[in-house]
């Protein structure tokens, strides 16, 4: 073990090269710079930023967004949704989660507030940078050819990693669903004004097919519309979204849907997960989709992501063997990620939350996860109810 401060034994700053500035690899590179390590974060696109409609931080991930100093600006930014309240053909079932520490926001403000970040850490992003393979002994392999050898390589380019995908010594359980979501961005109307409003209201239809509305208000002006189907269902799967068939069956929603027709830059996903083991050989490592991709379901997807990248920093701070803390660090994160992933599926199989009450203490404790990194004042002030705790 060392002290905080990261230069290993040799006395000189680590570096690790990182691929994808997406939330997880932003929040690795963050992580790892105001830890002291020089960290260079490639992006395959020629901008940085995110696609992509809204999402929900759960307490693990606020948790681990306080140890990174990027949870003050998403409580400023975002909402915390009062309530989670179920809807069973258009009957309410179930609201719950009064007082739980969660925070939605829009995908681009929270790219945008971890890119500030990254970069007041003095993290280098490189754009029109294409990883396309990493090396055990710590080289990230880009598209022109080029190898960077750092102390630490990391793949954080999503479910479809090429970093992922070269290392060959990983197994790999890759599994697709029935079910997928369209998600959009809709500019709030006056009808969902007000703190009322405030709250995440998730509409389910079961009949003749499952389909669901999932309401989640990320800004005074801005909601975020879930739009789940089967993928047998090819118009309720299609962007830009069937009014007409969203609205024949959400009549109560007409003007939302109507908005959700019109809306830009949505996109549909088919769930999937894909289970790794290990997350890392040798130098290289994986976060974030790339290593754990899970089914939507729980809305965790993003926040196991972002703890487990902070909780990487942390523990490679901890020692002066990458190879140990990376073995540390895997025991760490793996029986709460494998949990998680098992959880989202089956969720997804059974769609147990249409019958609402679904947010027991058991299905909580991904969300009430407290990471190592974190300090007891930061778990003091994200108090979880005695309803949602299993402890
Ligand atoms: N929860 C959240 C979400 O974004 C989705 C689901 C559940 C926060 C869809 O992306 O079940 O599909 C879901």
């Amino acid at each position: 073990m060392t002290g905080s401060f990261s230069a290993g034994s040799t006395g000189h700053p680590r570096c690790a090269e990182v691929a994808g500035a997406g939330f997880a690899g932003l929040t690795v590179s963050i992580a790892l710079a105001r830890r002291g390590w020089t960290v260079r974060l490639h992006e395959q696109n020629d901008e940085v930023r995110d696609f992509g409609a809204g999402i929900l931080l759960w307490r693990n991930a606020m948790l681990a967004l306080e140890v990174i100093g990027v949870a003050p600006a998403i409580r400023a930014n975002g909402v915390a949704p009062a309530t989670y309240d179920t809807s069973l053909n258009g009957e309410p079932v179930s609201s719950e989660l009064a007082g739980y520490p969660y925070w939605a926001i829009t995908r681009p403000r929270l790219h945008a507030l971890l890119v500030a970040a990254a970069r007041a850490a003095g993290v280098e992003i490189v754009t029109g940078s294409r990883a396309v393979g990493a090396d055990p002994e710590g080289g990230l392999l880009l598209a022109d050819g080029t190898r960077l050898a750092a102390d630490l390589v990391i793949g954080a380019d999503g479910a479809g990693s090429a970093v992922r995908n070269s290392l060959g010594d990983l197994t790999q359980e890759r599994k697709k669903y029935q079910d997928g979501v369209c998600r959009v961005l809709i500019p709030r109307p006056e009808e969902f004004q007000g703190p009322e409003w405030d709250r995440v209201i998730d509409f389910w239809t079961l009949e003749p097919d499952p389909m669901r509305i999932l309401f989640i208000p990320t800004g005074p002006d801005k909601i975020y519309m879930g739009m789940m189907a089967t993928t047998t269902n090819e118009r309720a799967s299609r962007i830009p979204i069937d009014v007409e068939v969203w609205s024949e069956r959400f009549p109560h929603l007409a003007t939302a849907v109507r908005l959700a027709g019109r809306a830009e830059g949505g996109r549909h996903d088919t769930y999937q997960t894909n289970r790794v083991t290990p997350w890392s050989i040798g130098q290289a490592v994986l976060v974030g989709d790339a290593a754990h991709a899970m089914c939507p379901a729980l809305g965790q997807g993003a926040s196991v992501g972002i703890v487990n990248a902070v909780e990487l920093a942390h523990t490679l701070d901890q020692y002066d063997d990458v190879g140990e803390a990376l073995t540390v660090w895997e025991q760490r994160e793996r029986s709460m990620t494998d949990a998680a992933q098992a959880r989202s599926a089956y969720m997804a199989e059974t769609r147990t939350l249409a019958k609402g009450s679904g947010f027991t203490p058991e299905v909580m404790e991904t969300a009430n996860f407290v990471l190592a990194a974190a300090t007891p004042e930061n778990v003091a002030s994200y108090p979880v109810p005695e309803a949602n705790r299993s402890w």
